[in-house]
């Protein structure tokens, strides 16, 4: 089912190397961040230029090399179109991502806990979600709130225990609904009994569970919280390695031990009855042998040194099959993989169905707009989501399916990105229930998300995250508060009164002006509403998700239309009026974010409203 492509070298040409998948991704991630557009490849003067003649532009002598390695590492090239589209029950639902922490919480300590999830699963249920992603719950020192595993079979005391899992678990699926859990095995926690014992017994069989370097001999990479990815044990005289937190050390995936362990673990919960695992980081489990030095260009240019040295390994989908074949298939576990910096071929390359690596993955690429990241104060403009949605329809063929999302619980609020003009809230709320609900592919709605919730203001004593924290020491509050992850952590403000806890909540809660879940139920017109009639109507029409997507006016600025079946969605991507364009069809209004549905017709001479959503039902 795969080709296989020419080997590309410093002679080869530009229009040749961007046919190649990591090809075409690389150059469309590196354009993107320079904030420079595609069409300038489709230049015939560019596309014919060799590889080497960008040596006068980029002038780092090392570049070259690193990129042709990194695109003959992949040898396949995905299905482009075609195939048959299989029904999958995650294609149909829609999920919901709990933050455990800040969701609810039971026992009053002021953190959130199992039961405090079992409490709420009439709520999810009723909301119309088909299933739960559930941030993890195991017992950790929680440096990174749980992403810094100490003991896989163990629940976080603050959590609950083994037995509150199970009750979820049958909680759950009594209510028909799917539960994932977060499989987090790019690396552990300092303080997991394998790294305590890696570290202290240099004999042990654990030291080649990680990757330890003589504190002379590191390499230059960087951690993505903004420290040296090497952390030094003066007493040991060792050095360890941690993309991410200080305490977080990256697991070696090249000793076969180390994913015995990681199936053993799959297989565990497997057992317990659920239905899959969101795979944290999953893309970087596979570094480069011998670690080498991150190219300098690159690591500037992507803000993080080290990174073509890991985050599409040369034995990533090596490691992915196998886990597949020994773990997932076995127990027909979903998967959705988190893969930071994948575009579009790598993402097929990751998650076609006939490559049995991942069902879906989690691709980054529309949450900020060309040539910003997350700490940028900007605003972001809806009309580069539409270019990101078109692009992806346009290259996936049957065997692929697309995640939609815009939030998680490492990224600011929605609403706040687009525009934090409290006159757009209402309408902004809706409008972007009505993209993740009527495109085509599975959403993820995170928790608050469907209540409209928005960034809060944190001072620096406020702040709980440890990335924010570390960022703090380089850069102002201003611009921590642009990206904190604080700000998607604010606990559940489940009644005016908030309900979160009876105790001091841990982190800040939502801001006063968003109203409570409780409030928002009993209001007809409120967002919260406007999400459960969408996933009921998206429940209802289960040919609705496997419908096609055909774009109507696809190069109108600021204006977003689709047709699935016999549905049209309009959408004004703009704050100013826009003229509706007419689509001479006749047609029913179902659900908009402007009008009741009592208002079967709009005149198509109206102008469009700031942000109006429409659903119609065409006949
Ligand atoms: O937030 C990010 C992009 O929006 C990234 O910097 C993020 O850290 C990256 O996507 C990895 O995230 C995952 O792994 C981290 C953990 O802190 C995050 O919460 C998790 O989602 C390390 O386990």
């Amino acid at each position: 089912m795969n080709l296989t492509y020419e080997k590309v070298t410093p002679n080869s040409k530009i229009k040749t190397v961007y046919n190649t998948p990591v090809g075409r991704d690389v150059i469309d991630k590196v354009l993107m961040q320079m904030n420079v557009s595609v069409k300038w490849l489709t230049n015939p003067l560019i596309g014919n230029l060799k590889l080497k003649h960008l040596k006068k532009w980029i002038k780092d002598p090392d570049f070259l090399q690193v990129f042709c390695d990194l695109i003959n590492q992949e040898k396949d090239v995905a299905v482009q179109k075609g195939g048959t589209l299989t029904k999958q029950w995650w294609k149909e639902i829609v999920f919901y991502q709990i933050y455990p922490r800040s969701f609810k919480d039971a026992d009053g300590d002021g953190l959130g806990d199992l039961k405090g999830i079992i409490g709420k699963l009439d709520y999810i249920a009723e909301m119309g979600f088909g299933g739960i992603w559930l941030s993890p719950i195991f017992k950790s020192p929680m440096q990174d709130n749980g992403y810094d595993i100490s003991d896989y079979y163990q629940i976080n005391p603050e959590m609950g225990t083994m037995q509150d899992l199970r009750d979820l678990i049958s909680g759950c699926h009594a209510r028909g609904l799917k539960i994932i859990l977060d499989l987090v095995v790019n690396h552990t926690s300092a303080q997991h009994p394998w790294f305590i014992e890696a570290l202290n017994n240099p004999n042990s069989d654990k030291r080649d569970y990680y990757f330890f370097r003589k504190p002379d001999d590191i390499n230059n990479w960087v951690s993505f919280f903004f420290e040296d990815a090497w952390q030094i044990f003066e007493e040991q005289d060792i050095a360890a390695l941690h993309l991410f937190a200080s305490e977080q050390f990256d697991l070696n995936w090249d000793n076969p031990a180390v994913r015995a362990e990681v199936v053993k673990i799959i297989n565990f919960y497997a057992e317990l009855g659920i239905d899959g695992y969101r795979l944290d980081v999953i893309n970087y489990i596979s570094k480069k042998p011998g670690l080498p030095d991150g190219n300098k260009w690159v690591g500037d240019l992507m803000e993080f040194r080290g990174i073509e040295n890991y985050y599409y390994g040369e034995n990533l989908h090596k490691y992915l099959k196998e886990i597949h074949q020994k773990a997932f298939k076995p127990n027909q576990l979903f998967s959705i993989g988190e893969t930071p910096g994948i575009g579009i071929q790598m993402g097929k390359l990751l998650s076609a169905d006939y490559r049995q690596e991942l069902d879906l993955i989690f691709n980054f690429d529309h949450l900020e707009i060309p040539g910003k990241v997350r700490y940028d104060d900007y605003l972001y403009d809806l009309n580069f989501y539409k270019e990101y949605i078109m692009k992806w329809n346009n290259a996936l063929s049957n065997h692929d399916w697309m995640s939609l999302f815009f939030e998680n619980h490492d990224n600011p609020r929605m609403i706040s990105k687009v525009n934090p003009n409290p006159r757009y809230h209402q309408v902004l709320g809706k409008l972007i229930a009505m993209l993740l609900l009527t495109l085509k592919g599975t959403p993820f709605i995170y928790q608050g998300q469907e209540a409209g919730f928005i960034n809060q203001t944190f001072s620096a004593e406020e702040l709980r995250d440890v990335e924010s924290l570390n960022k703090l020491k380089q850069s102002n509050l201003a611009t921590v508060l642009a990206g904190s992850r604080d700000h998607a952590r604010t606990v559940i403000k489940w009644t005016e009164q908030g309900d979160f806890s009876e105790g001091e909540p841990w982190i800040k809660g939502q801001v006063d002006k968003v109203s409570s879940i409780e409030q928002q139920l009993t209001d007809a017109d409120s967002i919260l509403n406007f999400y459960k009639n969408l996933i009921e109507f998206r429940n209802q029409n289960v040919d609705f998700v496997y419908a096609p997507i055909e774009f109507i006016y696809p190069k109108r600025k600021n204006f977003f239309g689709y047709i699935r079946n016999n549905y049209y969605i309009e959408i004004n991507l703009s704050s100013d009026l826009f003229k509706r364009p007419n689509l001479k069809r006749k047609s029913k209004l179902l659900i908009s974010n402007y009008h009741a549905a009592t208002v079967l017709k709009i005149d198509p001479k109206q102008k469009m409203q700031p942000y109006e959503a429409n659903l119609y039902l065409l006949n």
